[in-house]
């Protein structure tokens, strides 16, 4: 039980065709750079869209904060302890907001967190593997926050209003988050041999769900074409994984550290980087529920959803008598 979300727009019937005239106001103003807001006319597709999108990515802040929530009582020390504790409040909050983003599209919260919970909405792919060390901590801080800043700063000049002010503030709050990152990343990098071991092996087990981070291979993509017609994606998965090896590969390797994959090399004609196979097969078990902890991310916002279930009852009737567990 939630609060209500804001439907400002009548959702058009599914399966009956989009008013071609409606339609073509419609992209033309996406064509002109438009902000579209709730209340504005909207093809059924584009909001549905939206909708699998938003959601996916609250789902995925909400799912992010487990892997480095798990470590606040062991980080290292009292500062890095304060800062991660901030960051993981943060990441909670941007999934507020995205789900706030995702209700004015008219999809209730209770209805995202069901679908979540029942395995039928998806969330990202990094989320369901295991922070066996502080280094892991570090490279989610260092390089999955710097892989999500590149595609929430490209996405947040896109169309849908909500969105784009949703991922405005959050791109403000991820920047600060990889400025931790880094520190963190660059102390152990810099550390004792132990140290930069750890980092090694963490860097050699995250590499390749931080490849699949940005989606399938543009011709394996589903949606990308549609979306960045409507401009709801600013650019393919392809050109944002580029962008990020671009960006972050040389940062890593001028610390002396090393990626697993040795055929990741830029071709300086293209621009481009190449590397070698991912292995896609895995990424598509991991995103249907078969990665190595989905079950146990899952299990534990079950039980954070069953444990909140009193205090969201008490604010939505506070006239209603119930039960406070642990009382
Ligand atoms: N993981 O047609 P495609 C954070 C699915 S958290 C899982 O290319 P699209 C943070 C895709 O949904 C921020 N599933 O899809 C938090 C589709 O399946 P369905 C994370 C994936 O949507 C805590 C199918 O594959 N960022 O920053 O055009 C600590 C075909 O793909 C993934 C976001 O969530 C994946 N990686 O493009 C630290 C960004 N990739 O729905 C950090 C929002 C693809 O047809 N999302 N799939 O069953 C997006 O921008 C887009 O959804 C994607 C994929 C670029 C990821």
């Amino acid at each position: 039980m939630y609060g209500g979300g804001y439907v400002f727009c009548e959702p058009d019937v599914h399966g009956q065709p989009d008013d071609p005239e409606r339609l073509a106001e419609f992209e033309a103003r996406i064509d002109r750079g438009e902000k579209i807001e709730p209340q504005d006319w909207m093809p059924y597709e584009y909001r549905r869209q939206l909708i699998r999108l938003i959601e996916q990515h609250a789902h995925s802040e909400i799912m992010g904060a487990l892997p480095e929530g798990a470590w606040i009582t062991r980080a290292p020390g009292f500062k890095r302890k304060l800062a991660l504790i901030a960051k993981v409040q943060d990441e909670v909050g941007h999934a507020q907001l995205l789900y706030s983003a995702a209700e004015t599209l008219g999809k209730s919260r209770a209805d995202m967190v069901n679908d979540l919970l029942s395995g039928k909405s998806k969330y990202s792919n990094v989320f369901n593997y295991p922070a066996k060390t502080w280094a892991d901590v570090t490279v989610i801080g260092f390089l999955i926050d710097a892989a999500a800043i590149v595609n929430q700063v490209a996405n947040s000049k896109g169309s849908y209003g909500p969105y784009c002010r949703a991922l405005e503030r959050i791109c403000y709050e991820e920047s600060f988050h990889l400025k931790q990152g880094y520190d963190a990343f660059v102390a152990l990098a810099t550390g004792t041999k132990r140290q930069r071991e750890m980092l090694q092996d963490a860097i050699n087990r995250w590499y390749r769900p931080i490849i699949h981070f940005f989606g399938p291979p543009d011709n394996e993509s589903v949606h990308s074409k549609q979306l960045m017609r409507w401009k709801v994606k600013m650019a393919s998965n392809d050109e944002m994984r580029n962008q990020f090896l671009d960006a972050y590969v040389p940062k890593v390797l001028e610390l002396g550290l090393t990626f697993p994959d040795p055929e990741l090399r830029k071709d300086p004609q293209t621009g481009r980087w190449h590397y070698g196979d991912p292995d896609w097969a895995e990424f598509y078990r991991v995103i249907n529920g078969d990665g190595p902890c989905n079950a146990e991310r899952l299990s534990a916002r079950r039980l954070a959803e069953e444990n909140g279930r009193w205090i969201r009852q008490a604010i939505m009737n506070p006239q209603q008598k119930f039960t406070i567990p642990f009382a």
